[in-house]
C-alpha cells in the first residue's frame, strides 16, 4: 500500500462528497474520476460500508480506490431501461427486519423478501416486530412462532411509554455492539424511534404518522452510525417493496428455508412447486407445514424471476421445467 494511502469507511454518500471514517475521525472527501471507470451492473461506484483507499494531500485529497467487499446487501434499482442494481450496505453482519404489527400493517412479502435478500448473501438476520402496543388481535403471537419455525429470531418491541419492552431492547443494543448492521422495512415502522430508544444520544428524527401516511419518508439519507460502545449501524429510509437484482427462476427457491428443505422429496428434479405432480411443498402448504404467506411471497418472487429470464432470453424457458422423473 502507498504510504500516503490510508483506509477508511464509507459512512454516508452525498452528491459530490462521501463521509469517510478514518482513524476514527471524520472527513469529507470527493470521489476520483477512475472509481467511476469500474465496470459493473451498480447504480453507484462506492456504497455505504465501503472499505476504501484515501489519499490525503495538501488540496484535501480524495477517495481513491475502493477495497473488495465481504458481504452486501443488495436489491434491484427501482429504475428504468437496463435492471441495475443497488446495493444498500456494503460489509455488513446483521439486516435488521424492523416491521410493525399495525399502522402500518406488517407485510410478509417485504419481510420474506428481505429475509431472502440476507440469506442469498449469507448475512445474518433477525426480525424486529415494532409497536407491540398496538397489537389488538394477537398478531404478534402468529409471526413470531411462524419466523420463529424457520429458525429466525424475532424481538417484540414496543416503545409506547405504556409498554417498554426492557428485554427486547437489551437483546438490540447487544446485537448493535456486536455487529455491523442494517435496518430495513417500511417507512413508519419505527426503525428510527427504536435506535433512539436503545442508544440513547442518537438523536436520529422520527416521524409523524400523518406524515407518513402522506407517503413522506422521515430518515431520507443512508448514514452508517458509529456507536458509543462498538458496533455501527445503518439507519435507512424506509422501502416500500424489495426485489431481488438477477434472480434465477430455479435459485429462487433457496432463498426460502422450508421450500428448499423439501425439494428432495417431490417427485420432480427441477419442481417449482407451482402444481406439478408429487410435490412435497404443495402437500405440506395442504398441511399448513409451510405457511400461506411464505408460499405467496415464494410464488410472487419466482414470477418476477421468470418475467426477468424471459426479459434476458426473449423465451420463457430459461425456467428449464422440463419434467424429469427421477
Ligand atoms: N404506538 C407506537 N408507535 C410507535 C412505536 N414505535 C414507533 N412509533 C411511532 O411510529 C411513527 C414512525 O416512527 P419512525 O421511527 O419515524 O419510523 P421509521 O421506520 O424510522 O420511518 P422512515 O424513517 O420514514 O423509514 C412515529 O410516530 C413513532 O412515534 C411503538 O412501539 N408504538
Ligand atoms: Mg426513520
Ligand atoms: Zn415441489
Amino acid at each position: 500500500m502507498d504510504s500516503a494511502l490510508q483506509e477508511g469507511l464509507v459512512l454516508r454518500i452525498d452528491a459530490k462528497v462521501c463521509q469517510v471514517e478514518i482513524g476514527g475521525q471524520r472527513h469529507s472527501l470527493p470521489l476520483s474520476g477512475k472509481l467511476f471507470e469500474r465496470k459493473s451492473h451498480e447504480k453507484r461506484p462506492l456504497s455505504v460500508g465501503d472499505r476504501v483507499l484515501v489519499r490525503i494531500d495538501a488540496q484535501g485529497g480524495a477517495i481513491d480506490e475502493l477495497l473488495p467487499r465481504m458481504s452486501q446487501l443488495t436489491r434491484r434499482a427501482a429504475s428504468e431501461g437496463e435492471e441495475r442494481a443497488q446495493v444498500i450496505a456494503a460489509n455488513i453482519t446483521l439486516v435488521l427486519i424492523v416491521a410493525s404489527i399495525a399502522e402500518p400493517p406488517f407485510q410478509p412479502e417485504l419481510v420474506d423478501g428481505l429475509l431472502a435478500a440476507a440469506r442469498r448473501e449469507n448475512l445474518n438476520a433477525v426480525i424486529v416486530l415494532t409497536k407491540l402496543d398496538r397489537d389488538k388481535k394477537g398478531a404478534v403471537a402468529h409471526w413470531q412462532n411462524l419466523y420463529q419455525s424457520i429458525g429466525v429470531t424475532v424481538l417484540v418491541t414496543s416503545t409506547s411509554p405504556e409498554l417498554h419492552t426492557d428485554d427486547a431492547f437489551a437483546q438490540l443494543a447487544k446485537l448493535l455492539h456486536e455487529n455491523r448492521s442494517v435496518m430495513c422495512g417500511l417507512s413508519g415502522a419505527g426503525k428510527s424511534t427504536l435506535l433512539n430508544l436503545v442508544m440513547p444520544g442518537l438523536e436520529l428524527r422520527v416521524g409523524s404518522l400523518n406524515h407518513i401516511r402522506q407517503g413522506r419518508h422521515t430518515t431520507t439519507h443512508t448514514e452508517l452510525i458509529p456507536l458509543p460502545f462498538g458496533g455501527h449501524v445503518l439507519d435507512t429510509p424506509g422501502v416500500r417493496s424489495f426485489h431481488m437484482f438477477h434472480i434465477g427462476v430455479q435459485e429462487t427457491q433457496f432463498l426460502f428455508v422450508e421450500i428448499a428443505a423439501l425439494l428432495p422429496q417431490c417427485g420432480y428434479r427441477n419442481c417449482l412447486h407451482l402444481g406439478e405432480p408429487d410435490c412435497a411443498v404443495r402437500v405440506a402448504l395442504a398441511e399448513k407445514t409451510i405457511a400461506e404467506t411464505r408460499y405467496a411471497s415464494y410464488t410472487a418472487m419466482l414470477n418476477w424471476a421468470q418475467a426477468a429470464a424471459k426479459h434476458v432470453d426473449g423465451d420463457d424457458d430459461r425456467s428449464s421445467r422440463r419434467r424429469r422423473p427421477r
